[in-house]
């Protein structure tokens, strides 16, 4: 089977993990450019003041993508940049710049699908109290609406948020991600909920100006598997998904909260202070939602747990994504199972659970289109006599577009899918060890970009639309 020709083929970038000139053009500061300054928050100090320069080298980056056969390049917008102090006085050279990147993919015929918020909020909202304070729901709205305006005669795609469990869960939970905060679960659910309400809001304003483009978000799909069928597994695989899938996709494609979750979180006095008002405007958006983006990376394997266990220590490279902790309410952990394959970052590598997951959306939420906004192998790829040889990319690539297909035959609705990522980036905890490019980016050689294997092979796969998978 090929991939139809209305399926995307794209790869995706965030504008703190690329862009660098921090300060360049009137950009403002932003919480990651203070969080990545506090001694031991990231792999080495790193940081992105300059991570690989995109801001200034956009165009052969592009160049680069095109030469590629991208389709489609998804990348972030920098609030900071649009507005320097996150409300208030806009900076024109922002708007310059994402109008000169979006009339490059255009120049090519990449379409560009653009994420509004991938994580960089604009430091003065952040002393504010970022997404706890009410006040940054208001800011958001006139960001996206200002972005709309300028760049939504051009741009068609626009995801709201980029994986509201990644930065409400590291900052709250976990305290990897700003604000550093840690175990403050009322926090956590909070900021889930204040995210929902602007994704809501901004999805109402952006109908309103009748742009006939396509608005939605990406959420973290990491579905849950008990590790074996007893009882209490199964029921720990149930509760995970009511809190880490459930909890995030009803809001946004059923317009409510799952009641499994509100009922408890009631009981315990975690449900997030929410107005009918807010709650009535979450369930009138959710028919707005034009896609679902999914970033699928690895499932959770969940074992019941009996009593409370301790937490592992959270070092840089587990507390992004490995698992062995226990859920933040002690119900269950997450498990590393000897019988699977992971990651150097212990990240399981799983297309059979893909599938299957593809398959849980299907049954929840029917036919709603989705893309695949991120999928990729952060790895440390070998070089050869100076070629850069990603063959296990190659490999993970090649076994999660062939579970596409197969969603796609099982009649999952896919209409594209973004590899993270287009080029070598800054891993947020994980500095630029951690690769996912199809173009590399030399460090120690003035920022030099070099073909991987990979850039060859995707090529390859682009032009023959998947066909020799
Ligand atoms: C996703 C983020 C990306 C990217 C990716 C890989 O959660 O949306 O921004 O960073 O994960 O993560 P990491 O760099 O931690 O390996």
């Amino acid at each position: 089977m090929k991939f139809e020709n209305d399926f995307l083929f794209g790869a995706a970038s965030a504008s703190y993990q690329v862009e660098g000139a921090w300060d360049q053009d009137g950009k403002g500061p932003t919480n990651w450019d203070e969080f990545t300054k506090i001694p031991g928050k990231t792999f080495e100090g790193t940081n992105g003041d300059i991570a690989v320069d995109h801001y200034n080298r956009y165009k052969e980056d592009v160049r680069l993508m095109a030469e590629m056969g991208l389709e489609s390049y998804r990348f972030s917008i920098s609030w900071a940049r649009i507005f320097p102090n996150g409300t208030g006085e806009v900076n024109q050279k922002g708007i310059d710049f994402y109008n000169n990147l979006i009339d490059e993919c255009l120049k090519y015929g990449i379409v560009p699908f653009v994420t509004l918020y991938h994580w960089d909020l604009p430091l003065s909202l952040e002393k504010k109290g970022a997404w706890l304070n009410k006040d940054t729901v208001d800011a958001y709205v006139d960001y996206a609406v200002l972005c709309f305006k300028e760049f939504g005669d051009r741009v068609k795609n626009f995801i709201t948020f980029n994986e509201t469990v990644v930065f409400a869960a590291l900052g709250y939970l976990a305290g990897a991600h700003p604000p550093g905060i840690e175990n403050d679960a009322k926090k956590y659910f909070q900021v889930t909920h204040n995210v929902f309400y602007a994704h809501a809001r901004a999805l109402i304003e952006y109908k309103k100006l009748n742009q006939y483009g396509e608005i939605g978000l990406s959420h973290v799909f990491s579905p849950a598997f008990g590790i074996d069928d007893s009882e209490a597994n199964t029921f720990a695989a149930m509760h995970a998904n009511q809190y880490q899938f459930h909890w995030f996709f009803d809001p946004i494609l059923r317009g409510h909260y799952p009641e499994y979750v509100v009922k408890q979180l009631e009981e315990k006095g975690l449900a997030p202070d929410w107005t009918t008002e807010e709650l009535a405007l979450i369930e009138q958006a959710a028919p707005l939602n034009d896609f679902m983006g999914l970033n699928y990376y690895q499932p959770q394997r969940v074992e019941k747990i009996e009593e409370a266990v301790e937490k592992r220590e959270n070092t840089l490279e587990n507390s992004t994504g490995a698992p062995g902790n226990p859920s933040f309410d002690n119900v269950y952990r997450t498990v590393l199972m000897e019988d699977k394959r992971y990651t150097k970052w212990n990240w399981e590598i799983s297309p059979e659970a893909f599938v299957d997951g593809l398959e849980m959306i299907k049954e929840n939420y029917g036919q709603i289109k989705l893309y695949i906004t991120e999928n990729g192998l952060g790895d440390e790829d070998p070089i050869i006599e100076g070629a850069v040889c990603d063959i296990p990319r190659i490999n993970f690539i090649n076994d999660h577009l062939v579970a596409v297909k197969e969603a796609i035959d099982r009649g999952v609705h896919i209409k594209g899918y973004y590899a993270w990522s287009a080029i070598d980036l800054l891993s947020w905890l994980n500095g630029y060890k951690k690769q996912y490019g199809f173009i590399y980016v030399d460090h120690k050689n003035g920022l030099e970009r070099k073909k991987k294997a990979s850039f060859h092979w995707f090529k390859e796969v682009i032009a023959t639309r998947g066909e020799n998978l």
